[in-house]
């Protein structure tokens, strides 16, 4: 029986691109660089899968355009706002994604922000590198303390509530809203808000862990980034296109909110030349996921979910569509 014919658009862990090439024929990407729209759609041609990442945008136009031997699009993410999945629908298309693998490297990655916005690590690591270090002073790079503080949490899903998790180890008081209350022993004596809004007024920190939708598109804009406490820390590990940068940057100027900790940007690779130069910015370049182990099982769970697939059983990963 012939292999099936995957066309992979990054590197991947070496031993994902290892199992790729033993169990389909795997046209990989060596060099890395991320394919066009069009070198996409000339590359597809015989492939019967796609995997992607996050740097494919799939379009409705793109999609439309792709071979008709393309059954189905396996993304290298939990996200999938990179995917036109009403195009992909129409095209009988199986999404296939990567839930629950990337959960706690993801969570630890928000702590890592938190801390580092929370205690000025920026400032501190560029004070040091500089060599301008002058020996420690009592008034030097004072931060702010997390614990006994309120956290609050928009999104509890998985990464919400290992977030929560976490920050219960850092006496830190559990707030979140979510589309449903979580049920108690899921909540740990988190305080749910149902509006929104009441969420905001008690955020002494507030973390973003919900997905990119049209309806969270723009969420954290001038107007709800007045309802936060002053000096509040916000926290983004999630998608940049949930925070207006232009509001969010404007409120760090003003001292409204004191620090921020990103990992993500509203337009990916181009970061706000106000968000690298402001102090009070702590800044990762999308590492949420990037450990060997994580990222790893992240290509596992797409093969897994591509060989059953491809042996005619229902992927268990598949994203609901239509
Ligand atoms: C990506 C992410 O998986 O999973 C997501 O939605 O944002 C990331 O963890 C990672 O950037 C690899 O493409």
């Amino acid at each position: 029986m012939t292999k099936p014919t995957i066309l992979v658009t990054r590197r991947l862990p070496v031993a994902v691109e290892q199992r790729l090439q033993q169990d389909y024929t795997a046209w990989l990407n060596p060099s890395d660089q991320p394919y066009s729209s069009a070198e996409l759609i000339a590359k597809s041609q015989g492939a019967d899968a796609l995997l992607i990442s996050l740097t494919d945008r799939l379009t409705a136009d793109l999609i439309q355009q792709l071979p008709t031997s393309v059954k189905a699009i396996a993304t290298f993410s939990v996200g999938y706002d990179h995917i036109d999945l009403a195009a992909a629908h129409q095209r009988q298309l199986a999404v296939i994604y990567t839930p629950g693998v990337l959960t706690e490297a993801t969570a630890d990655a928000t702590l890592l922000l938190l801390l580092g916005a929370a205690r000025r690590a920026s400032e501190g690591e560029q004070l040091l590198r500089s060599g301008n270090w002058q020996g420690i002073r009592p008034t030097e790079l004072l931060g702010t303390e997390v614990h006994g503080k309120r956290l609050g949490i928009y999104g509890m899903g998985r990464i919400g509530q290992a977030v929560a998790q976490r920050a219960r180890g850092f006496m830190m008081e559990i707030h979140y809203h979510n589309r449903h209350r979580l049920p108690p022993e899921r909540e740990q004596g988190a305080v749910f808000h149902e509006q929104v809004e009441d969420l905001l007024r008690v955020s002494d920190f507030l973390s973003l862990h919900c997905p990119s939708t049209p309806e969270t598109e723009g969420f954290l804009n001038a107007s709800r980034i007045a309802l936060l406490p002053d000096r509040a820390i916000v926290i983004n590990a999630a998608r940049g296109t949930l925070i207006v940068e232009d509001d969010l940057i404007a409120a760090l100027r003003s001292g409204k909110i004191a620090a921020v900790g990103l990992d993500v940007y509203q337009n990916e690779p181009h970061v706000n030349p106000a968000l690298r130069s402001l102090p009070n910015t702590f800044l990762l370049p999308h590492l949420g996921s990037a450990t060997v182990e994580t990222r790893t099982a992240m290509g596992m769970l797409l093969i897994d979910n591509l060989n059953a697939l491809f042996a005619g059983k229902q992927p268990l990963n598949l994203v609901k569509i239509g």
